[in-house]
């Protein structure tokens, strides 16, 4: 969802339509765009079809866990393919796993470079086709998705606004209209403008999945430090993945380590911790010996959580086990900022070697918005609606928008960090 679905979100309600008429001519296309791509951008929420299981079955293999029962942290561990585990490709190799030296920041791991199959051949996402081979070199990468804490001390040390905290201007809106569009009235437009973010709003009864604007509001105020809007705040929160942060907060505070976001051809090979072409972060069995290995969705979506994997909505970071590389979270709990501008075509021109991504993005499904990568799905996720968890597959989002199930984690270099 991009800034110019915002006003139009902002159109819907009741208070603001009674003076919005000259305005619908310019909002309905774009509404229509954002109920509809929403689905497939922003969220990343697809039908699943024959997605290895339902919400059900999930229940049914994790009812003993409630929330008191959450899976605590976990050193890495030696991962398993599980029953469905393909024949070692002799392609695939991971170099030496001894660090070149101490980690360059509190919290970060060792990702030794190798080379690895990259996508998924599931027909459901022709994004992430086809597998390929590409070789990263090693770098460190945070052990967990960037908290609250962690972001409030670089927005202390810097006084830095995410764009959640902005005004967004009036060329920022007009910017994003469809080509050919006539831009409204300037007078119209700004006092309509104040800052905010997208919230989730589940519905109180069973809705159609097939229009997202069901259960994605606009809330005014809403930013990564009142994650819910005005009268809401961090209490209890500062280990949860920051949120609400657009790809630009996230490279300024990645600036402002000394690191830097990943790569997307990065972020997969640091997910799948060694393993060749697993569905899984850790493996290819959804739920070995029975636990719950990701934060995700269970439950009748998106009306009610019933979280049998011990949490609903976001939870702390490093409550499920690390991959073999000895990072968590890298499936669920929030979607991550990856550096890479998106093209679902990539993979089918991606060099071998450290691809950077491509130069520009498009996406035939959201024309004329920019979008970066994202990565590794986030709470809201299940198996009967979105299963973009799987560490084959891919994600995208408007660059100028934060949202409250997407945040990020850096990395850097093999060399000091400045
Ligand atoms: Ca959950
Ligand atoms: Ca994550």
């Amino acid at each position: 969802m991009s800034k110019a679905s915002k006003t139009k979100s902002k159109a819907k309600a009741p208070a603001q339509a009674a003076g919005t008429g000259p305005w619908w001519w310019l909002l309905a296309p774009v509404v229509a765009v954002a109920a509809v791509l929403t689905l497939y951008s922003g969220s990343f929420f697809v039908r699943s079809g024959g997605a290895g299981g339902s919400p059900r079955s999930v229940a049914e293999s994790d009812s003993s866990a409630g929330r008191g029962a959450a899976i605590a942290p976990k050193p890495a561990e030696s991962p398993s393919k599980g029953k469905d585990a393909r024949p070692a490709s002799p392609e695939h190799s991971i170099r030496d796993a001894t660090p070149p030296g101490p980690p360059p920041g509190e919290g970060m791991v060792w990702v030794p470079g190798g080379t690895y199959w990259m996508g998924t051949d599931d027909p459901q996402f022709p994004d992430a086709h086809p597998v390929h081979l590409v070789t990263v070199d090693g770098f460190w990468m945070d052990r967990t998705e960037v908290t609250n804490a962690q972001f409030r001390e670089f927005a202390d040390a810097t006084g830095y606004e995410t764009v959640a905290e902005r005004t967004p201007s009036y060329e920022e809106i007009v910017a994003q209209l469809p080509p050919g569009q006539p831009k409204p009235p300037r007078e119209q437009v700004e006092p309509m403008l104040e800052p905010g973010s997208i919230c989730f709003s589940p519905p109180d009864h069973p809705v159609r999945l097939d229009n997202a604007m069901q259960w994605w509001v606009w809330q005014p105020g809403a930013s990564w430090r009142e994650p819910e809007g005005p009268g809401s705040n961090l209490e209890g929160r500062m280990d949860h993945p920051v949120v609400h942060v657009a790809f630009e907060d996230a490279i300024a505070y990645a600036e402002w380590a000394g690191k830097r976001l990943p790569t997307e051809a990065e972020w997969e090979f640091a997910a799948r911790g060694g393993l060749d072409r697993a569905t899984y972060t850790w493996g290819d069995e959804r739920h070995p010996d029975g636990r719950p290995m990701v934060n995700n969705w269970q439950g009748d979506f998106p009306r009610e959580d019933t979280a049998e994997d011990g949490f609903a909505g976001v939870a702390p970071v490093a409550e499920f086990p690390a991959n073999g590389f000895g990072l968590h979270d890298m499936a669920g709990n929030v979607w991550e900022w990856c550096a890479d501008w998106y093209r679902p075509d990539y993979y089918r021109s991606s060099p071998r070697s450290n691809p950077p991504g491509p130069e520009d993005s498009i996406d035939p499904m959201e024309p004329g918005v920019p979008k970066r990568v994202q990565r590794g799905g986030s709470f809201m996720c299940s198996d009967l609606y979105c299963v973009r968890y799987r560490v084959g597959t891919r994600g995208k989002g408007a660059a100028d928008s934060g949202h409250p199930h997407v945040g990020f984690r850096c990395v850097a270099d093999a060399g000091p960090v400045e």
